[in-house]
């Protein structure tokens, strides 16, 4: 995949039909009828808020955002399998899959960066979108620039880089009436509290003299 260069270290690469519509299609049936979902709450400004969307999860460790802490809990047979191959498309170890699922327009993320340190300072996340085509905004932080991408049933994207740390995104409402679901894949380096020494510049200043 073809990386797309956002300044700063920041990077992303698109695959806009990584999988067939066949597979998608399947893909997408599946996980909607076999995964646990859940609507939880998390905490924006201060406030406990419900998430405007649904969510399950899969990983060995626990994860924390957002003033909750996604406990560990096993992946299904397909889950596993998916967490192989989007690895193995990214060159990385993936050992955490979160999925959302958008039940339509009204269902949404809100401006955001994965930027937890035990994501490790430069993390690749990759998402595998899946149903209705959302528009994802990428915003840089501090600056008015921003772009954006239409994530297509099927779709691979992988961000990467000081993305998280220089960039936010997000995945506005829209008027879609159909449902759409986005597994985000990463790697954990250790539970909740755990860091790699140093600040996410200094391992941008160690990746550049390598
Ligand atoms: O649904 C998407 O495309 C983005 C999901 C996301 O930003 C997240 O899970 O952190």
């Amino acid at each position: 995949m073809e990386r797309v260069d956002l300044g700063r270290g920041a990077w992303i690469a698109y695959e806009p039909a990584w999988l067939t519509q066949e597979e998608a299609d399947a893909l997408q049936s599946e996980l909607t009828a076999s995964l646990p979902w859940e609507q939880r709450p998390i905490v924006v400004a201060g406030r406990e808020v419900m998430q405007p969307r649904l969510m399950a999860w899969a990983g060995a460790l626990p994860y924390r955002y957002s003033g909750q802490t996604l406990d560990p809990a096993p992946a299904t047979p397909t889950l596993d399998a998916l967490t192989a191959r989007v690895s193995e498309a990214c060159g990385t170890t993936f050992n955490h899959v979160v999925v959302n699922r958008y039940r339509d327009g009204k269902d949404n993320i809100g401006r955001h960066a994965d930027a937890e340190p035990e994501l490790g300072w430069l993390p690749t996340i990759a998402s595998l979108s899946l149903g209705a085509r959302r528009k994802f905004v990428l915003a840089r932080k501090g600056r008015r620039k921003s772009r954006h991408l239409r994530l297509a049933h099927g779709s691979l994207l992988v961000m990467g880089g000081s993305l998280q740390h220089t960039w936010y995104h997000s995945v506005p409402k829209d008027g879609s009436t159909e449902e759409r679901l986005n597994l985000t894949f990463r790697t954990l380096i250790g539970p909740p509290g755990t860091r790699q020494p140093g600040g996410w510049v200094d391992a941008m200043r160690a990746r550049a003299a390598r």
